[in-house]
């Protein structure tokens, strides 16, 4: 049976009741939002005749979520994380901010406090033997197009069964392993040796799983390593370099990739390079430079602030 009654006066004044907006007290923005996320949810359950038994569905999935913490998994694979940056790529575009390099999602596996470290750091332990030896390094570049001294950058990366270190459910990692922050030398230049990460999974029994299961979509994203690069004079800029010839580049089920931010990577056999670096054995090398924008009216218009773990 076919009932409406969304429209009705009735429903109408109890969906404000139940948000606030009759009450003084609480928060405007709050009961703002809570009035039309919960309008239509009502109107969802009506127009598509959503069972009892199919919203208690619902509502059990939304504690197995959040008692498994992956909240913040879930968002990136139904794409709201890559909308939050579609939306910012949007008010850049109206703002005629064009250049620099492209932003994309931070997806949930930060941690802050990483140890800093000055023009080049080694990421890895060593503990890590299945992983290639890899050689990435680039220029940071202000606004301007001048190098950019000082400059920090922030990277974070996977190991070769993609876990992160802090979040690794074999407990095998260090504290801080592949995560370092790296300070641009004189010339802007940052490098550092680790090894080539392999591409992340959804924890395979989870709920973030679970609900890709039911959409006919799989939870992997290409192997990619993270960067927050922050200089003075500009805004933080969040994005990711893929490993270049993963077959997940472009099928990410993170909605991540994005042009420009997939380098080359070139692998170095012969010994005259591998004496260069100072290593033993074939190695493969990522160059990507780095170019920030800067500030709007003086203020990083576009800062995030959201709960990050910190060690
Ligand atoms: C990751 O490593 C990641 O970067 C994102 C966006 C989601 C899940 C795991
Ligand atoms: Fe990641």
């Amino acid at each position: 049976m076919t009932v409406k009654i969304f429209d009705t006066p009735e429903v109408q004044n109890f969906l404000r009741l139940a948000s606030g907006l009759e009450q003084d007290g609480g928060n405007p923005r709050t009961k703002q939002i809570a009035h039309r996320i919960l309008s239509d949810l009502f109107k969802t359950i009506e127009d598509l005749n959503i069972t009892s038994d199919e919203y208690w569905v619902g509502v059990a999935y939304l504690n197995r979520l959040g008692a498994s913490s992956e909240a913040g998994l879930l968002s990136p694979g139904l794409g709201l994380d890559r909308f939050l940056d579609m939306r910012m790529d949007a008010e850049d575009a109206a703002l005629g901010i064009t250049d620099g390099t492209p932003r994309t999602i931070e997806g949930p596996l930060y941690v802050a406090g990483a140890p800093v470290e000055q023009g080049y750091a080694r990421l890895d332990d060593g503990s890590d033997k299945a992983g290639e030896i890899l050689i990435m390094h680039g220029t940071v570049y202000a606004a301007d197009g001048k190098p950019l001294a000082g400059a920090q950058v922030e990277v974070w990366h996977a190991n070769t069964k993609g876990f992160y270190s802090h979040f690794d459910p074999t407990g095998e990692q260090k504290p801080f392993n592949m995560r370092r922050t790296i300070v641009t030398d004189a010339q802007g230049r940052y490098k550092f040796q680790s090894i080539v990460p392999v591409g992340y999974g959804c924890p395979p029994d989870g709920p973030t799983q679970g609900l890709l299961n039911e959409l006919g979509r799989h939870g992997n994203r290409p192997a990619h390593i993270h960067f927050f690069v922050t200089a003075d004079g500009h805004r933080k800029l969040t994005t990711q370099i893929n490993i270049d010839g993963d077959p997940l580049v472009f099928d990410d089920f993170a909605y991540a990739t994005r042009d420009g931010l997939v380098p080359p990577l070139v692998k170095h056999e012969d010994n005259a390079s591998i004496k260069a670096e100072g290593l033993s054995c074939p190695f493969a090398e990522i160059v990507f430079d780095i170019k920030l924008s800067k500030l709007v009216n003086g203020v990083d218009n576009q800062i995030v602030e959201r709960p990050r773990l910190a060690a």
